[in-house]
């Protein structure tokens, strides 16, 4: 079957060379499925076809389950700093491929290369290193003297951050000493087959990292298997729940990362400025198709005119269009069926009475975009204050009071993120302990770290990614 290959057209726009068609990695090779079956991924910003990738069936699952099972017998017994000079070498070569998988990601996802190549590929590098500094350091970790894995790990992944997600996965699992078979999503299988490639030029050994492309129907495949002791999941908070349904009652440790609807507050005192450029990447980062987006702006009432005069002129300036254009700021919406959620929500907003703007602003002819929009006069009982978007649209609520800000904050299923705009250190430490959510930014948002532990409350789903806690997810503690 065809691998990712180097070949640099300096001249094309084209990168990275995509094959006509990619195998299922399993067992250090890849390999066409079972039943012979391929699936269409295509670029959502022209809507032409990338490439055929195989469409895993339970069968594939199963022998990928078990190439996982036979190789950690021996990954698992390998001394932690014979791991992590595998980690190491993952992480340099993601470093030395980059700019080929920045723009792989920007073809399959639709994101800005900009943020594909100065965000994503730059924390997918850094999460490698980090966690390969803890593989020799796991007695130190706080989880006992002599940590255990877990054994297999199956891990599904969204489409919003393929690679950054799959090294959120595959990181932390690897430096444990467990083995995984992961389920990329289906619109962007493409940069994990590029990593399951990376992984063979590092030496890591057959069978640690699987790679099963498919639908959901693979994705359940591979969360029932019972060869599997570990599920790690992101993504829709329906799908999470389905998931804890399958796997309650057995052997299997679960993590979920779903949805969010966080709150973005700006109080009176907040420089004005610094907090636009807050709620833009808050909310316009990656089209909004981010589980901890800024979806919901609570301004005091007293800044509110000023506020939004300075966000509209500022909304103006964003340049939607061309993923691979190093000038774009909001690229394409991931596809079809996304955009039409979108845009049921956003008639469902005006339908309901909240006041809609956006920017004038060209859309490409083909492919599947979204104007950066902005509602006003928003309560809280529309659907746009209550329904995850995932897209490119701020609901704006207005509150007097610190308290009001927090019960408004707080009056959401969910509990991924939220922000605090003031100059006040003591509103700052004052609002956090009231705010019901994973990860709280002040006067910044949007902010990762892979020594920072991410994961939410409530509906958000549990357990933590990221950090020393991010090391729990995959050990017998
Ligand atoms: P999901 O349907 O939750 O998909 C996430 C992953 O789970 C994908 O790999 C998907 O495969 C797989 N999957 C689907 N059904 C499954 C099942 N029954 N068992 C196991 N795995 C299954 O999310 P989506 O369709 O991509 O997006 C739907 C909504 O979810 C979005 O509008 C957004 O609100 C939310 N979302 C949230 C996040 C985060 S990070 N919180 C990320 C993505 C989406 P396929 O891709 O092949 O279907």
């Amino acid at each position: 079957m065809p691998v990712f290959e180097y070949a640099p057209a300096p001249e094309s726009r084209a990168v990275v060379d995509i094959a006509p068609s990619y195998g299922l990695f399993i067992d250090g090779e890849f390999r066409e499925a079972g039943d012979g079956k391929f699936f269409k991924t295509l670029s959502p910003s022209s809507e032409e076809v990338l490439s055929e990738v195989a469409q895993a069936n339970a069968e594939d699952v199963d022998r990928a389950v078990k190439a996982a099972r036979k190789a950690f017998e021996s990954w698992s017994a390998l001394p932690g700093a014979e791991r992590a000079k595998y980690l190491f070498r993952i992480a340099r070569i993601i470093q030395e491929r980059s700019r080929e998988l920045a723009v792989l990601e920007s073809l399959d996802n639709g994101k800005p290369i900009r943020e594909s190549r100065d965000a994503d590929l730059p924390l997918v590098a850094a999460h490698f290193f980090y966690y390969a500094g803890w593989a020799d350091k796991l007695a130190y970790a706080g989880y006992g003297a002599d940590p255990k894995p877990l054994g297999v790990a199956g891990q599904v992944i969204p489409w919003n951050f393929p690679l950054l997600m799959l090294a959120w996965k595959i990181a932390p699992a690897l430096a444990t000493g467990n083995t995984v078979v992961l389920k990329p999503a289906e619109t962007t299988p493409l940069s994990a087959l590029f990593f399951a490639d990376i992984c063979r030029r590092a030496g890591l050994p057959k069978g640690v990292v699987n790679i099963v492309t498919g639908d959901g129907s693979t994705g359940a495949e591979l969360v029932a298997h019972p060869g599997i002791d570990k599920v790690a999941f992101t993504g829709s908070t329906e799908v999470g729940k389905a998931i804890a349904r399958t796997v309650a009652g057995t052997k299997k440790k679960v993590t979920l990362e779903l949805g969010g609807k966080a709150a973005n507050i700006v109080f009176d005192d907040a420089p004005i400025d610094q907090a636009v450029e807050g709620i833009i990447s808050g909310i316009f980062f990656n089209q909004g198709h981010v589980c901890c987006a800024g979806s919901r702006l609570l301004v005091q009432e007293s800044v509110q005119d000023e506020l939004l005069d300075a966000l509209k002129r500022r909304m103006r300036t964003l340049r939607v269009g061309d993923p691979l254009d190093k000038n774009t700021d909001i690229g394409a919406i991931n596809s079809a069926e996304q955009l039409a959620r979108i845009r049921e929500l956003a008639d469902a907003g005006e339908a309901e009475g909240a006041e809609r703007w956006a920017p004038e602003c060209e859309l490409p002819s083909s492919g599947y975009w979204f104007a950066p929009t902005l509602f006003t006069g928003v309560t809280q009982a529309h659907r746009i204050a209550r329904e995850e978007i995932f897209g490119p649209v701020l609901s704006v609520l207005t509150f007097r009071t610190p308290d009001e800000a927090v019960a408004k904050a707080n009056n959401t299923p969910y509990g991924l993120s939220a922000g605090i705009w003031t100059e006040k250190g003591s509103r700052i430490l004052s609002m956090a302990s009231k705010l019901r959510a994973g990860v709280i930014w002040s006067n910044t948002f949007n902010k990762f770290d892979p020594a920072s532990p991410f994961g939410g409350y409530k509906e958000s789903g549990y357990g933590r990614e990221g950090g020393r806690h991010g090391l729990e997810a995959y050990l017998n503690v």
